[in-house]
């Protein structure tokens, strides 16, 4: 591993708008804009209120080109914020990540609250470039700047009964305007069991690009799962338990017989309403074939040996 400092994006990459301040922000005012055009792209390694620590290459990362800022960051699912793909883009700035805190409990020897900072500093930070797989059909490649969830876990001492891990969403209707209407149960809720959670793939995001994480992305705190489907993903975490019963996620608790707990990429196992044996790049024309796990199958499947992949979906 080498030190290495925030990468340089091609300007081309980025747009005023793509900035993790949103154009609202800039938008205000004619200083506004003239602070837009006069800010290098590489001035932005802080949000207001948060600075990304010096980060590493992880040696997880994935050589295929990479999906630009503007695709990764205009193009999401953030229900919270919208269901349209550029609703999130459009609508995340009601979002304060800071202050921030993620409350850490359940079957744990020693709980607690970690501030943003201290969450920050529980292991030196690393660039994963990994796919992400949308269980809609769409995969991008999205250079995450994160720790391993592991390192948060080995502070608080799960017990032998800690078995599965719960995420929690930040339930915030004034913040966040998607809690306003019914599309799902809020807040948002997702789950691991434990050797998922430990394992060196799974990471806690807390930046994108070098920077720290735009709103629609999940700032200031989001879930990587880079082996299942995006929803397991989840973002602007606010609570982490772990627990003996497996948790019910909020797109399970919504349509169990279409998404499971493990929700693990599998090309064989199809969706009922659609096929997920191939996938569209963002930025591609023609589809790819999915791999099994996402592409991560020699260092996740040995978790699944014995197990029906069809009931377990
Ligand atoms: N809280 C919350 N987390 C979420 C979602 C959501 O709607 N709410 N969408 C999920 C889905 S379906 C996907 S594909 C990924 C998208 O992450 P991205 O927008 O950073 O690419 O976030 C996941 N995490
Ligand atoms: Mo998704």
């Amino acid at each position: 591993m080498s030190v290495y400092r925030p990468p340089r994006i091609d300007p081309s990459e980025i747009t005023p708008e793509g900035v993790y301040l949103n154009r609202r922000d800039w938008m205000q005012g004619a200083a506004g804009l003239a602070l837009a055009s006069l800010l290098p792209a590489e001035a932005a390694a802080t949000a207001p209120g948060i600075t990304l620590p010096t980060f590493y290459k992880s040696r997880y990362s994935t050589a295929e080109d990479k999906n630009s800022y503007e695709q990764i960051t205009s193009y999401n699912n953030f229900y919270e914020f919208g269901t349209d793909k550029g609703d999130p883009a459009e609508n995340a700035h009601t979002l304060r990540p800071t202050p921030w805190s993620v409350e850490v409990g359940g079957e744990v020897a020693k709980p607690r609250r970690f501030d943003l900072d201290s969450l920050l500093k529980l292991a030196p930070l690393e660039e994963r470039i990994y796919r992400l797989r949308c269980v809609e059909g769409w995969s991008m490649v999205i250079p995450w700047v994160g720790l391993p969830l592991a390192a948060l876990l080995k502070q608080v001492e799960p017990t032998s009964r800690g078995k599965f891990v719960e995420f929690t969403t930040l339930q915030s209707p004034e913040q966040m305007p998607g809690q306003r209407t019914r599309v799902l149960d809020w807040p948002y809720v997702e789950g691991l069991r434990i050797d998922e959670a430990m394992h060196p793939l799974t990471i806690l995001a807390v930046g994108l690009y070098g920077r720290p994480l735009p709103n629609q992305n999940g700032a200031p705190i989001r879930l990587v799962v880079p082996w299942k489907y995006g929803f397991k993903s989840i973002k602007s975490i606010v609570r982490i338990r772990l627990v003996e019963q497996q948790p019910t996620s909020s797109w399970t608790r919504s349509i169990p017989s279409e998404y499971g707990f493990y929700s693990n990429v599998n090309p064989e196992v199809d969706h009922p309403r659609w096929s997920q044996a191939t996938e569209r790049r963002i930025g591609e024309f023609s589809k790819r074939k999915t791999l099994m796990f996402n592409g991560y199958a020699e260092e996740v499947a040995a978790m699944y040996k014995g197990m029906d992949l069809r009931r377990y979906y």
